[in-house]
């Protein structure tokens, strides 16, 4: 192993055994297929785990089962305590795991320690929330009756987390579903398991300490068939998955054929649209971090960027010229804005998606190939040069418009009208995030209403990618209309019981129904 490599990794807590145990469910197991975890900036194996077997498997299914059912009598605040111990613990480990992030994912350092603290607030948040998960008296229309809505813990909630941020979307269904008094079972991306297993051990630091089981927060990594084990099971309550549209889809159909809840946060497509009036000195920068930050693999990365055609050529031109400062480097170095991709196969998706807009006629601008000539150890790494490319046409229907490319390649297009812009922004079957740039009102307030932008995040001045955790994030249409982290996404992680309680002497029927002889 590196020196890079193993100080980060003994950083943050991984031992340097051969093979590490990839599942936890109160204890430490593992005994299934080998997974190797990569480094995508050097190729460097960076450490073996043993990922679940199907008996295994089964023993964290039934351990997060009988776990729920004494977690949820702990009364909610208590609960919060708790979230508000592993948030303290995750602070204390902020940069050691972001550091982690960055070598296992390939995504930079200031960006890996972005991801912790995204779990933190979301920690903090359900802190708060822990004192604030309300239920509501409904009036009943009857004398000496009330009705209650009462949230109740769910059960079993499992979530199938995605490579890009192998930390802050487990963090975000972790803290509500903690908070919710739940049992939460991860099934993290098999390229990511040493993130999900430093996370866990935090975790489980805490529970143990407070005398809670820790099948509350299990762990089981694994491959398709653990991921489609998991999804299968009736233990599970709630499977909330991120990732492609393709898997979404199967995900979606199993768990809702045998009527469990499911909430998918797939694909992304995001655009930005850029009005005449609009700040260029902000926009410019906004729309390079959003198309180039992340190498273009966030959800809400920027894939599509509409211009009036009044400033198109001062905005290209500005943005060339900040693609042309990109070089690509170690994630881990300060200076890094450019990480690799974080698989071969990504490299491949990203030459095929290329190839596709040259076919089409398309424009390539800058970028459009791999990097040559790196220097040791950084030529065993997956680094694509960011492309920007002028399609001959917005066809939106057309795959180079339709499809998610999984990354930093972005298509611009040039538009005279607002409502143009807007059709080609809602025109593709994702509906993730979205972005306009202007200072007219009038424009805001199209973009934000009924004829506005159909995404899910509906930013004005402010780039598609890099939400906060404040308001529920997710997306429509086949990015699958889930919500996680703010907002009123809780309400999904329970139960709710509508109850009408008789505090009357009397027994009148609902309706002024009589039924007596
Ligand atoms: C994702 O890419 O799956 O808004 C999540 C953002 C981040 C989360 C992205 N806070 O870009």
């Amino acid at each position: 192993l590196s020196t890079r490599a193993s100080t980060v990794l003994s950083a943050a807590g991984i031992p340097a055994d051969s093979e590490l145990p990839g599942v936890y469910h109160g204890e430490w197991v593992g005994s299934g297929d080998i997974l190797e975890s990569v480094c995508p900036t050097t190729g460097e194996v960076l450490a073996r785990v043993l990922s679940a077997s199907p008996h295994e498997l089964n023993t964290a299914l039934e351990r997060s089962r009988d776990a729920y059912t004494t977690f949820r009598l702990m009364p909610a605040p208590k609960r919060g305590e708790i979230l508000r111990q592993i948030r303290e613990a995750l602070a204390a480990k902020r940069d050691e795991l972001g550091a982690l992030v960055s070598l296992e994912m390939g995504k930079i350092k200031t960006e890996g320690s972005g991801e912790v603290q995204e779990f933190i607030d979301i920690a903090d948040y359900a802190v708060g929330l822990s004192r604030m998960m309300n239920g509501r008296m409904v009036a009943s229309e009857r004398p000496g009756h009330s009705i209650l809505e009462v949230p109740n813990p769910l059960g079993v909630v499992a979530v199938l987390s995605a490579f890009n941020f192998p930390v802050a979307v487990y963090g975000w269904n972790l803290a509500l579903s903690l908070a919710a008094g739940n049992a939460t079972l991860w099934k993290p991306s098999p390229s990511t398991p040493l993130c999900s297993i430093a996370v866990t051990k935090i975790v489980a630091g805490v529970l143990e300490k407070n005398g809670v089981p820790g099948a509350v927060a299990g762990l089981v990594i694994g491959d398709r068939n653990v991921g489609e084990a998991v999804v299968e099971s009736q233990d599970v309550d709630m499977v909330s998955f991120t990732g492609s549209e393709f898997v979404g889809r199967q995900v979606g159909r199993v768990v809702q054929s045998r009527f469990g809840k499911v909430l998918l946060e797939l694909g992304g497509n995001n655009a930005a649209i850029v009005m005449p009036d609009a700040d260029l000195d902000l926009a410019v920068p906004a729309v390079f971090f959003g198309a180039v930050g992340t190498a273009g693999q966030r959800c809400t990365s920027t894939r599509r960027l509409y211009l009036h055609r009044d400033i198109a050529p001062a905005f290209i031109e500005r943005l060339a010229s900040l693609y042309a400062s990109v070089r690509p480097g170690d994630p881990l170095d300060q200076s890094t804005l450019l990480g690799p991709l974080h698989t071969r196969a990504a490299v491949g998706i990203y030459s095929d998606a290329v190839d596709r807009l040259r076919k089409q006629g398309a424009q390539i601008l800058t970028g459009g190939a791999l990097y040559h000539e790196l220097k040791e150890p950084l030529d065993g790494g997956n680094f694509v040069m960011p492309t920007i490319a002028i399609p001959k046409v917005v066809e939106v229907k057309d795959a180079v418009w339709s499809q998610e490319t999984f990354a930093p390649v972005l298509c611009i297009g040039v538009f005279d009208e607002l409502d143009q812009a807007i059709a080609w922004n809602n025109g593709v079957p994702q509906g993730l995030s979205s972005s306009l740039w202007t200072r007219d009102l009038r424009n805001v307030g199209k973009w934000i209403g009924p004829a506005g932008s159909d995404a899910g995040i509906v930013n004005v001045n402010v780039g598609t990618s890099g939400a906060e955790i404040g308001a529920a994030f997710g997306g429509n249409k086949s990015t699958g209309w889930g919500r996680e982290s703010g907002g009123d996404a809780w309400k999904q992680y329970v139960r709710w019981s509508a109850c009408t309680v008789n505090f009357s002497d009397d027994a009148p029927l609902a309706q002024g129904v009589q039924f007596s002889t």
